[in-house]
């Protein structure tokens, strides 16, 4: 490797780099939509009161040491029209550490689209920053007009979503295997030109119009010069509180928060968000003047991370979810019934940790306490009800398609969502990207199992002893 490392240039790690381009995100997007600005500030008071009010969540985000991240946490969503955005969009996060973790289609709510998360993957670089960027890509096979479908094509092979500057760094990165600090400024400045909001569409109001009228979300696609970001999302650790603050400040939150119901131990992901402005666009004009109109693409949202799921944990909510969503289809007009049969179905899903561990519905990260003496070595269970090994619920970081379709939904402004059959197609996504896409589980389970290994480790077990209790951990004898 023809790496340039010394100690007084070093490259610059990639967390740096994924912090410093969040930060840059979060002030642009600042400037942009200020009340985007009333949502993060509201969230910092709120999660202060909560940690204030709750020094046992306190102690456990210190204990997994990821109470840091939380301030800074945010994720955004992009929209992608081609192959080679998608493609070279890969090669931009990798730059920050952040990979395509999970498949997610979105064809079943009616949204041409699929998507993956780009996210950081490892405990440490999580905790360090765990920005996240939801990327969706437009399937114009889905579309069934040949003429729209022609001209999207074309509107899209004309543009050029990232800076020749950003390009070339993205280039210089693969080959040294990092970015130098005077690269790592030039790097943030083009990479995020690629986000920003343009006032000016790329065509005329008559072509946007048909789009629209197609599916508002190809209008958003084909008729700019970028995938814009479209939201940035802080995290709260009290979203019922964050949601009833929205309205009384006048936010007009969507009716129901996404996801499942509050918990005593809250699981997988909350989230609310408030609808798309409507923003002015100058159009292209035949007289070479350009014509007023407008577009709603950005919104806000807030989102509440709860404990990730096993396989065994998420067919349980997809379960109860589902039969929430067959008793009361309709939730925007029905949203007091709907939270109502929430509560009762998510009944049957266990909200003790100990529980939840036992039935193997959820994963944790185990952490040991040496100050305990023990000899009773060969069962995991005994160890941890004598709290000589602790076990934390895992954050989950990803994302939940229902909840996105919902989200997307509420911002779509069409309430008669359109139809498309359902069809997931993850190898043509996949070959878009470049590279496959990270199983989320797979993940989790290495973070437990590597915590749990690390325990055992300090606990002076040889390895006979600790193939036993890591196999009493993945047959969830717990
Ligand atoms: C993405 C919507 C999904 C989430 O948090 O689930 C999303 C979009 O509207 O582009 O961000
Ligand atoms: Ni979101």
């Amino acid at each position: 490797m023809k790496s340039r490392i010394t100690s007084n240039n070093p490259l610059v790690a990639a967390s740096t780099i994924r912090a410093r381009f969040a930060q840059a995100m979060s002030s642009m997007y600042r400037f942009e939509v200020p009340l985007y600005g009333t949502l993060v500030d509201m969230v910092q008071q709120i999660n202060q009161r909560e940690l204030d009010n709750h020094p046992e969540l306190h102690h456990d985000l210190e204990n997994t040491d990821s109470i840091q991240r939380i301030s800074d946490e945010r994720h955004g969503a992009i929209r992608l029209g081609k192959a080679e955005e998608l493609f070279n969009m890969r090669r931009l996060f990798a730059v920050m550490g952040m990979f395509p973790v999970g498949y997610y289609d979105l064809t079943e709510a009616g949204i041409p689209v699929h998507s993956t998360a780009f996210r950081p993957v490892q405990l440490d670089q999580l905790n360090a920053n765990p920005f996240r960027v939801f990327t969706s890509l437009l399937r114009l096979d889905l579309i069934p007009d040949q003429a729209l479908r022609t001209r999207a094509t074309e509107l899209l092979g004309q543009r050029q979503i990232f800076t020749s500057g950003v390009l070339k760094l993205i280039e210089t990165f693969e080959q040294q295997q990092g970015l130098y600090s005077d690269q790592v400024d030039h790097f943030i400045a083009e990479a995020l030109e690629t986000f920003r909001w343009h006032h000016h569409a790329t065509v005329d109001l008559e072509t946007y119009q048909l789009f629209l009228n197609s599916h508002r979300l190809i209008a958003d696609i084909v008729c700019f010069h970028g995938p814009h970001i479209n939201h940035l999302t802080p995290r709260t650790l009290n979203i019922d509180s964050a949601q009833q603050q929205m309205q009384s400040v006048g936010m007009q939150p969507k009716a129901i928060i996404e996801g499942p119901p509050r918990r005593s131990h809250p699981i997988l992901l909350r989230q609310t968000s408030f609808r798309a402005l409507d923003e002015e666009i100058l159009f292209k004009s035949g007289d070479g003047e350009m014509q007023p109109g407008s577009h709603s693409a950005r919104f806000g949202e807030i989102e509440q991370r709860g404990m990730a799921l096993t396989p065994k944990g998420r067919k349980l909510y997809d379960q109860l979810l589902n039969e929430v969503r067959a008793a009361v289809p309709d939730s925007i007009n029905h949203a007091a019934a709907y939270r109502t049969q929430l509560e009762t179905s998510f009944q049957r899903f266990p909200d003790e940790l100990d529980q939840i561990r036992r039935q193997g519905l959820a994963y944790f990260n185990y952490q040991i306490d040496i100050s305990y003496q023990t000899d009773e070595f060969n069962d995991l269970s005994a160890l941890i009800d004598q709290r000589i090994i602790q076990a934390y619920p895992i954050t989950y970081e990803d994302f939940l398609p229902i909840s996105a379709a919902g989200i997307f939904n509420s911002n779509l402004d069409q309430r008669e969502a359109q139809s498309f059959s359902a069809s997931p197609n993850q190898q043509a996504f996949e070959r878009d990207l470049g590279c496959a896409v990270i199983n989320e589980f797979d993940e989790y389970a290495r973070i437990q199992q590597q915590s749990l290994q690390a325990c055992l480790r300090q606990l002076g077990l040889d390895q006979a002893a600790q193939t036993l209790l890591i196999h009493q951990l993945e047959s969830a004898e717990l």
